[in-house]
């Protein structure tokens, strides 16, 4: 047997995939990934692959960079692990706090760590209700969300994600978590002047508020361009809006950064992009460049002071917040993404190029929209151009063209029809035109499958 058919037997019979049909999987046999060196893949049949979602959104600066090899080595061999529960920390964690402080929007000044998104999320949700148990109003807890959207999977962050299958698997959302309709202008903006759809996407937020009472709801949560959702871009009009209304009625509002942070829709942050003033701020995938698991919420001072002047001891925590070795890796990924300019000239170059490359695509015609912000980008496929209508779902359209861009080396997502991209923001120019290429290939062998003339 080749290694590689060992390693599908021993991935069939030993390895539960996440998010994954384990019986189609199984049939299939697993893909095993065995390298990688700045934007591309290897598998364990020498194919090539361009990563055109940088892992999961993930990896910022690309593969292979040693430094964070060294560090991470370096900091095994002085301190390989401490905790930071009573009364300790490690150099690491320090400084990886006071440099998230620099680097954040003012007034998130300060974090605490966790491992993933989800953890991070989870956290937001208690610290919510820990905020409004400490300002004397318990029953300010209900935390709104909106469709479509993806924060995590542990049990509070399912509750946020706004996907059917990750409830109706679980029996979540859990009581005190409640959604509202996304800003999906292409879906629903019907005929409507974007940013007309836009303002009243955003008073969904306030017809929910009328419903259940502004005494009721603790915080809104959004991340600030929707990612595993189907990047689903807001109206410029949406989020000032979505800030009034949270203001009004003295709603806490938190921003999911575990996709759109660290550079990827443009500047250092999607609260940057769309002038967003959160009071919490999740942060995972890039602040590490997926090297190491490492994540955050950042809190915002004012919300942070009550904790500290009237909190007490937080009851909670992971043995494995602020891991010395993953917040080594963690400011060394900050330091290269800083010292190189590498979020600069994402945002500055090669993402602009990147979305104008992207938009000739919209010709196609199977292409309904083409919409991204700096290094993300969702292509959705459609039937029908002019109606906007999707194709039938059991025609699995958008995993067809998936399927022929891995075929033709490269690795490009597809979320209902909608194909995602994300590749790492180290990418240059003959990169983005070799993903290009591959993306137009991947859309006319779709079409031809259809019997659709490109
Ligand atoms: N928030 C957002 C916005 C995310 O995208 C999480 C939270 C959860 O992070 P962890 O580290 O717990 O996974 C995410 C994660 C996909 C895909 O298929 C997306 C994510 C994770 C796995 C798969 O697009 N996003």
């Amino acid at each position: 047997m080749t290694t590689t058919a060992i390693w599908q037997e021993r991935d069939r019979e030993h390895h539960l995939h996440p998010f994954t049909d384990a019986r189609a999987l199984n049939a299939a046999g697993v893909r095993v990934i065995t390298k990688a060196d700045g934007v591309y893949l290897w598998d364990s049949e020498g194919n090539r692959l361009l990563d055109g979602m940088a892992g999961l959104w993930c990896v910022q600066i690309g593969y292979g960079r040693r430094e964070l090899a060294r560090v991470a080595a370096a900091q095994m061999e002085e301190l390989p692990y401490y905790n930071t529960f009573f009364q300790t920390a490690t150099p690491p964690a320090i400084d990886l706090a006071a440099k998230l402080g620099e680097l954040t929007p003012a007034g998130l000044g300060h974090v605490f760590f966790a491992n993933s998104g989800s953890e991070a999320n989870d956290t937001i949700a208690k610290m919510v209700r820990r905020y409004w148990n400490l300002r004397g109003r318990p029953e300010k807890k209900t935390i709104v969300s909106r469709h479509y959207v993806y924060h995590g999977v542990t049990m509070a962050a399912a509750s946020l994600s706004g996907l059917a299958p990750m409830h109706t698997q679980f029996d979540l959302p859990l009581p005190g978590f409640v959604h509202i309709d996304a800003p999906y202008w292409y879906r629903h903006g019907g005929d409507r002047d974007p940013e007309d759809f836009g303002r009243a996407a955003a008073r969904a937020l306030e017809t929910k508020i009328a419903e259940l009472g502004a005494e009721t709801i603790g915080a809104f949560i959004g991340e600030p361009v929707m990612g595993a959702g189907g990047v689903i871009v807001p109206p410029k009009s949406y989020w000032p809006e979505i800030q009034r209304i949270c203001r009004e009625h003295d709603i806490l509002l938190i921003a999911d950064e575990v996709i759109c942070g660290f550079g990827r829709t443009g500047p250092w942050f999607g609260c940057e992009t769309y002038d967003i003033h959160p009071d919490f701020m999740t942060i995972a995938k890039g602040l590490s460049s997926g090297y190491l698991p490492v994540s955050g919420v950042m809190v915002h001072d004012r919300v942070a002071e009550l904790l500290i002047a009237e909190g007490g001891e937080l009851a909670h925590g992971f043995t494995y917040s602020g891991h010395p070795v993953a917040c080594a890796v963690a400011l060394e990924n900050l330091r290269i993404l800083v010292y190189e300019g590498i979020v600069d000239r994402a945002g500055a170059e090669t993402g602009p190029y990147f979305q104008a490359r992207l938009a000739a695509l919209a010709d196609h015609p199977l292409v309904g929209e083409v919409r991204g912000v700096g290094m993300v980008a969702g292509i959705e496929l459609v039937e029908d151009k002019a109606a906007r209508r999707s194709f039938d779902e059991g025609r699995k359209v958008g995993a067809t063209c998936r399927d022929h861009s891995l075929a033709n080396g490269l690795v490009m997502r597809a979320v209902r029809d909608v194909m995602v991209l994300s590749p790492p923001l180290v990418i240059g120019r003959a990169e983005i035109d070799e993903l290009i290429a591959a993306v137009a290939r991947a859309l006319d062998l779709t079409a031809r499958d259809l019997g659709i003339t490109p």
